[in-house]
Order: C-alpha cells, then sequence, then structure tokens
C-alpha cells in the first residue's frame, strides 16, 4: 500500500476534479451480492433486464477490471433549495426529478475519473484501471458505503451526514493497492419517514425497493405501455421522483457542496404542462438535449405525459367537486 499515492488521489479529486466526497475501498465482492441475486429472483428488477444479465459481474468487482484491488469511490451533490413545485404539485406543475435538472452527469463524472485514472497510470505504471458511473455493473451504493461516504438508507439512497444523500456516485477500479478507509454505519435510526412517504409503496421494507412499484422506474425505465392504475400512480411526475429523499430529514439539514457543481439546467425548472403538450418531436429533443431527460424517446415522453395530463385533470376536477 503507497500511502501517498492514496492521499494524491484523494486531494486531486476533491481540488482539482470538484468532487465532493472521495474515499477508498478493496476490491473485495460485496456483502450483499446475495441480496442483489434475491431481489432479481424475485423479478424486482420488472423490464430492467440489464440487472439480471449483469448480475454476477455486479456481485465481484474483479469481474469487471480483472485483478481489482482497489476502488476509489466519489459522489458529486447537486443539493439545492427545493422549489415550490416540489412540496406543492397542486395545478398544471409537472415534476422532473431535480439531479435530472442539470447537465448530464454521466459524462461530467466520467471525464473526471479518467483524469483521476491518468494521474494513477503516471505514479504507478502499468497500472490497470476502469471508470464507472450509474451504467456499468458495479453495486455503486454498497462500494460507496464501504470507502465510508455514507450510509444505505432505508429508502435505499446513500446518504452522507453532511452532504444529505442528493448525490451521484462513481468509481476508479484499479488493480494497485491503495489505502482503504473505514465503511461507514447506519444513521437512520428509528426513522421511517421515507416509507410512510413513499406513495406507490414501492419501499416494501427498510432497503428493500421494488422497482417495479417505483415511480423512477416507471418513468425512466419502463419501456411498455403504462396501464391505467401504473398511470395514475406517477401522479405529477413526468421523469424520476424525489419524495423519499425529501422527506429525509438529513437533506433537510444537508450543507452543499462544495466541489464543482454539475451545471443547472434551470429551463427544465417549474415546468408546467403548457409548456409540455405542444412540443413535437424536436422541441421535446431540444428541451432534453445534454440532460438525463434525453434518454426518454419521444413516445415515452408523450407516453408518461398523458399519464400526468389525465392525473393533473383528475386532481382539478376533484378539487372543483
Ligand atoms: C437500477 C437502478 C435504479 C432502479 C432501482 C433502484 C434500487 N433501489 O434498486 C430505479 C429505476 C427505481 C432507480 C431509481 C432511482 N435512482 Co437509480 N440506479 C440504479 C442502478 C443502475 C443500479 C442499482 C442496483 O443495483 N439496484 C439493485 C438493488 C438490489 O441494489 P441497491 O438498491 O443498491 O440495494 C443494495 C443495498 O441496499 C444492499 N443492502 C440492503 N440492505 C443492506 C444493509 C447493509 C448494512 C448494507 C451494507 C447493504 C444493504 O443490498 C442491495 C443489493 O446489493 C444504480 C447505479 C449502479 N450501477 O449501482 C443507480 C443509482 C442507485 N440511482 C441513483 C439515483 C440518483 C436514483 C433516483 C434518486 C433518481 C430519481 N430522482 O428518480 C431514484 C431513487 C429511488 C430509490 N429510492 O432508490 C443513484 C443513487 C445515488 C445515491 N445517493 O444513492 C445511483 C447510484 C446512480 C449514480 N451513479 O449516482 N434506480
Ligand atoms: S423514488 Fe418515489 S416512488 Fe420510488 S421509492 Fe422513492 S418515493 Fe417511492
Ligand atoms: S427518511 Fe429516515 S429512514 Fe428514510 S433514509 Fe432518511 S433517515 Fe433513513
Amino acid at each position: 500500500v503507497d500511502p501517498d499515492l492514496t492521499s494524491r488521489l484523494k486531494r486531486f479529486a476533491l481540488e482539482e476534479l470538484g468532487f465532493d466526497l472521495v474515499g477508498v475501498t478493496s476490491g473485495a465482492p460485496p456483502a450483499s451480492a446475495g441480496r442483489l441475486r434475491t431481489w432479481i429472483a424475485a423479478g424486482c428488477h420488472g423490464e430492467m433486464t440489464y440487472m439480471a444479465d449483469s448480475a454476477e459481474t455486479r456481485a465481484d468487482p474483479g469481474r469487471f477490471l480483472a485483478g481489482c484491488r482497489s476502488i476509489v469511490c466519489v459522489a458529486l451533490s447537486y443539493h439545492g433549495a427545493p422549489e415550490p413545485a416540489e412540496s406543492d404539485p397542486a395545478g398544471d406543475r409537472v415534476l422532473v426529478a431535480r439531479y435530472a435538472r442539470h447537465k448530464d452527469y454521466h459524462k461530467v463524472i466520467k471525464g473526471r475519473l479518467v483524469r483521476l485514472g491518468r494521474l494513477l497510470a503516471e505514479a504507478s505504471p502499468g497500472a490497470r484501471w476502469r471508470v464507472a458511473t450509474d451504467a456499468e455493473p458495479v453495486l455503486e451504493r454498497e462500494l460507496a458505503q464501504r470507502a465510508g461516504l455514507g450510509w444505505i438508507g432505508k429508502n435505499t439512497c446513500l446518504i452522507n451526514r453532511r452532504l444529505g444523500s442528493e448525490l451521484l456516485l462513481g468509481e476508479l477500479l484499479t488493480d494497485v493497492e491503495l489505502g482503504a478507509d473505514e465503511p461507514e454505519r447506519d444513521h437512520c435510526g428509528t426513522c421511517s419517514a421515507c416509507l410512510a412517504a413513499c406513495p406507490t409503496k414501492a419501499i416494501v421494507a427498510p432497503r428493500r425497493l421494488d422497482a417495479r412499484r417505483c415511480i423512477a422506474y416507471t418513468t425512466i425505465e419502463r419501456r411498455s405501455a403504462l396501464p391505467v392504475d401504473v398511470g395514475r400512480s406517477v401522479g405529477a411526475h413526468l421523469f424520476g421522483c424525489d419524495l423519499c429523499q425529501a422527506v429525509c430529514p438529513w437533506n433537510r439539514r444537508a450543507a452543499p457542496g462544495t466541489g464543482a457543481p454539475l451545471p443547472p439546467r434551470s429551463r427544465l425548472d417549474g415546468l408546467r404542462l403548457g409548456d409540455l403538450s405542444g412540443l413535437d418531436e424536436a422541441g421535446w429533443h431540444e428541451l432534453a438535449a445534454g440532460t438525463p431527460l434525453r434518454r426518454l424517446s419521444f413516445a415515452r415522453f408523450r407516453r408518461n405525459l398523458d399519464a400526468v395530463t389525465s392525473n393533473l385533470r383528475n386532481a382539478e376536477q376533484q378539487g372543483a367537486a
């Protein structure tokens, strides 16, 4: 283990690359690989077939990078002031998850991690390394927990005591041995606010989420049409859902990040039905460009918007009655 190299990499990640958190863990298989298998066997991944196809790689970082000895885990905060629509989704306001109202994090985090990898390779010639964020088959939240970045809350999100859970994660995996940090322990205590707040009861038990019920899954990942009851379940959410994080006491007291933040895309703040209903395919692509929303084809955007429109109209009629 080279303690100098470990601290150089950490300093570079925070001071030069602008990540908000950094920590190191070993390349050992995650302890909850069994939980992942059970989750898939129960069908909780729904139509996310890539989760089932890559389960064994997720269960062992050594399959993603042969000889993986260390994993540098990073996090970038997108915490900011809530907008009125989140506490009062009334009228014709349409909800878009907060992380998605920013420049797409995938490219930003990967670009920064590649620079970290190059620094490692310079300092340790011959080092093998690979970067990951979101789409790669890595069990990111547990690795981050092991690297001391936070704990896995009952809503299944990684929470940091100082910064809360509005964090996006990434990793640099390498065959170089670095000094590992202490894992973080649970700080949820007796709280269960997220379980109570989830409108679709997708958090079936603490730290167990049935993705098929989750609004984030329905609006972002689900490919097939929305049966009436599923369409109703999304409420005013066009893309993603923040409710189980919005109620978390750790987010109410969270400090803003101190790194180089993701550039916001304020055109996506405070959207109303009228801003969206007239959009044609080109208009949708223009609005979604450069943000996570671009993952939504025009057909799925229309599918989600139809559900939201009918939900908002029903709410209005009930309000008037
Ligand atoms: C599939 C996926 C989804 C699915 C399923 C979510 C889920 N909870 O599984 C859906 C589409 C629903 C989803 C939604 C969201 N997602 Co998502 N998603 C992923 C993805 C690609 C894989 C997650 C996964 O492996 N799920 C399988 C389940 C079984 O794993 P898990 O939830 O991580 O659970 C493990 C632990 O909880 C552990 N465990 C359970 N109990 C215990 C106890 C202890 C002590 C320990 C140590 C472990 C442990 O066991 C499980 C299996 O290992 C990751 C990226 C990645 N590569 O990891 C992003 C990721 C988890 N998503 C992310 C985000 C931002 C979101 C949303 C907030 C987006 C939004 N606003 O709409 C929501 C949050 C919903 C929620 N409450 O989780 C971030 C989370 C950052 C954070 N702070 O945690 C990630 C890490 C992407 C990233 N690179 O930043 N997501
Ligand atoms: S993201 Fe929304 S629907 Fe999904 S578990 Fe959290 S509160 Fe429930
Ligand atoms: S709302 Fe409460 S139980 Fe849920 S993640 Fe936050 S602290 Fe944990």
